[in-house]
């Protein structure tokens, strides 16, 4: 008991020096071999009758140690990382800042534009029925986009197959909604590719429909040729050649003069001067009536273009693989842009 009472005033009066101090306290008072403990191991040696004021003694001396050890740390700190410690003229530890996708830039970058222009965005399904995907688009039962070799349709079910472009999208809106509709629909769309550094079993589009009353192949024109002048700079000049989908008509494919050469001819516009861009063309008046629109009171326009197409353009980028391929050293070159 005397003993025990040395050790106390022993403990009142135990300096620690950090973190390492209050460790070396523990492992001398509280250790598996430590004093304490020791201590306890002496009950047998102790008569009976005075077993019980050993045992409260033995307890409170034990808490002494214990209070005084979480003194000890709290002073030390709780870690390591106790400001004594820390060399505040280290540089930090750099921490990887990730980037968007070029394509997310770029998909952004398109929204932004029509968004501007009234445009409202749609999304919807990448597993799709035949009717919205086909049917009404016009595309009658044999049109050869319809094939095995063009189209990803689902084992289980061959009615359902993935999209093959964005205009589904548009199709579920027009059963929704009566016109003005005015909508731009983002999103992935696959088919039946073998790949390569120009064709790849998915890509991205962006699908635009405008459908009111009067509106005439001068909105579609303007409308499509300030989206260019916002996105490839007031420079660009634009050219539309005429084309065919069986979802619009008439069609035209829209080129814009060569950003790499500015149109006097290299290897990216085959020395043309001139890059496709995008499709478009007036709604096409069955498509319309598919959808319960009288052709006769309202018209419209819609375009197509290929995400992946823009980036090219935009970024000289000249393997689509390399948008899916999640290589660092590709993505990281889009750190910081917006
Ligand atoms: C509805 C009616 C018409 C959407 C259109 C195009 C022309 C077009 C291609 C561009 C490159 C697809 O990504 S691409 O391969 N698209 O040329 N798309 S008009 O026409 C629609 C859409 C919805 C209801």
């Amino acid at each position: 008991m005397q003993q025990i009472e040395e050790l106390k005033q022993e403990i009142n009066a135990y300096e620690a020096d950090g973190a390492d101090g209050a460790e070396a306290f523990r492992i001398k008072y509280l250790g598996t071999k430590g004093i304490v403990k020791n201590i306890m191991g002496e009950m047998k040696n102790v008569p009976n009758d005075q077993k019980k004021a050993f045992g409260l003694l033995v307890n409170e001396f034990k808490q002494v140690a214990e209070t005084k050890y979480e003194t000890l740390k709290a002073a030390a700190g709780s870690d390591e990382t106790s400001a004594s410690n820390i060399d505040l003229s280290l540089p930090g530890t750099p921490v990887t800042v990730g980037s968007r996708h070029p394509l997310s830039l770029v998909r952004n970058q398109i929204v932004t534009i029509f968004k501007r222009l009234g445009f409202a965005v749609a999304e919807g399904p990448e597993i799709e029925d035949d009717w919205h995907n086909f049917g009404a688009m016009n595309l009658p039962e044999d049109h050869p986009a319809r094939d095995m070799q063009d189209t990803f349709y689902i084992n289980q079910n061959p009615a359902w197959l993935l999209r093959t472009h964005t205009s589904s999208v548009q199709a579920r809106i027009m059963e929704k909604q009566k016109p003005p509709i005015r909508v731009i629909c983002p999103g992935r769309v696959y088919r039946n590719e073998t790949i390569s550094a120009r064709a790849h079993c998915f890509f991205h589009q962006v699908e635009g429909l405008y459908v009111d009353e009067h509106v005439s192949f001068a909105d579609l024109k303007q409308t499509l040729y300030f989206f260019v002048q916002e996105m490839f700079g007031k420079d660009v000049k634009v050219r539309f050649r005429p084309s065919y989908f069986p979802f619009t008509e008439p069609s035209a494919e829209m080129d814009i003069s060569c950003l790499i050469c500015g149109g006097d001819g290299c290897a990216v516009c085959k020395h043309t001067g001139w890059v496709e861009i995008l499709g478009s063309g007036m709604v096409h008046p069955k498509v319309l009536e598919n959808f319960g629109i009288d052709s006769n009171k309202y018209t419209g326009f819609a375009f197509g273009m290929g995400v992946e197409r823009i980036t090219q353009l935009k970024y000289q980028v000249n393997d689509l693989r390399l948008y899916s391929q999640n290589d660092v050293r590709f993505l990281k070159q889009f750190t910081g842009a917006v």
